[in-house]
């Protein structure tokens, strides 16, 4: 009997670049760059995107793809010597046709499994093997699932330590109408202020200027509301610790020059990830890291961030 491997298309995308198309029967979809294993688009079943994707959008090697969701390895941002954000969004992914067992959440219904391992000349900047494993998975209420799993190959004995994050690109109608809860009362970094500790105050968080925060242990539910569309995005992760949050705003939207001067307005990050605390590996050991995004009608109420009543 032919296995039931669900579908998954493989087509050219911009500038000739592979891209593989996930979709579900309710005519949602999901699309994914080889080049960076970056997700460049999710839709629902009315064909709107759910993530933010620059009409700026270089896709060029090596210029990473502004928007969507990239990923941060081995380095987030500057924590490190390395380029910021590390290289796996700026290299060739291939399509894993045998990936070690994974089990599928059931709901899923089409997938697509791909894997990063270092070239001689990532080694030379990075001097750590390793096998990066992603699988992207679409599931039938439209859920989207990354699980990343990563492990150290090395034959030499050495650790390897990383930070890393899923650097989520929302698509947002106002960012001034738009509220984050799960993060209230949390320790965060500021990265507009040297990344001294505060503690964030008060209420949601809610955006009226540039915001750069990095939240520490947090939650493994963030909601992100969206009163104009009336929809709510929930965020749910396993194995990363901290949260990113990221609005270039105005000023800062000027100085990038892939980013529309005004679509600030119009994306907000949120991003689960792994910094404070690096994760570390020795050689055969493997790390999970997993996302899961899902976009429900907001008749969500607030404070409420239990997933089941979110779905209901
Ligand atoms: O995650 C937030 C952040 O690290 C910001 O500091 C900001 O620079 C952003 O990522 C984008 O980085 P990029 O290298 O993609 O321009």
């Amino acid at each position: 009997m032919a296995t039931e491997h669900p579908p998954f298309e493989l087509a050219k995308g911009i500038n000739g670049l592979e891209k593989i198309v996930l979709r579900e029967s309710r005519g949602r979809s999901a699309e994914v760059y080889l080049y960076g294993g970056h997700v460049t688009s999710w839709k629902n079943e009315n064909g709107e995107e759910l993530l933010y994707l620059s009409s700026k959008a270089i896709f060029k090697p090596p210029k990473p793809i502004r928007g969507g969701i990239p990923l941060c390895f081995p380095q987030f941002s500057n924590f490190g010597s390395l380029e910021s954000h590390g290289f796996a969004r700026n290299r060739l992914w291939e399509i894993d046709a045998s990936p070690p067992p994974l089990p599928l959440n059931s709901s899923s219904t089409a997938f697509v499994d791909l894997l990063l391992r270092p070239s001689e000349d990532d080694l030379k900047t990075w001097p750590y093997n390793f096998e990066f494993r992603l699988r992207v998975a679409l599931g039938t209420e439209g859920e989207l699932t990354l699980t990343s799993r990563i492990r150290n190959t090395n034959s030499d004995g050495k650790p390897f330590t990383f930070t890393f994050a899923y650097h989520t690109y929302f698509s947002v109608s106002d960012i001034s109408e738009v509220r984050v809860e799960g993060l209230e009362t949390l320790d965060y970094l500021d990265n507009l202020k040297n990344r001294e500790r505060f503690t964030e105050q008060g209420d949601a968080i809610t955006f009226e200027s540039e915001i750069d925060k990095i939240y520490l242990s947090t939650p493994t539910k963030i909601a992100i509301l969206d009163h104009e569309k009336k929809r709510t995005f929930v965020v749910r992760k396993d194995g990363l610790a901290d949260a990113v949050v990221w609005n270039p705003w105005d000023k800062r939207s000027k100085t990038i020059a892939d980013l529309g001067d005004e679509d600030y307005k119009h994306m907000l990050c949120v991003e689960a990830a792994a910094i404070e605390r690096q994760i570390t590996l020795k050689p055969g050991e493997e790390w999970k890291g997993r996302l899961e995004l899902s976009a429900v009608p907001s008749s969500y109420s607030s404070g409420q961030l239990d997933p089941k009543k979110v779905l209901q």
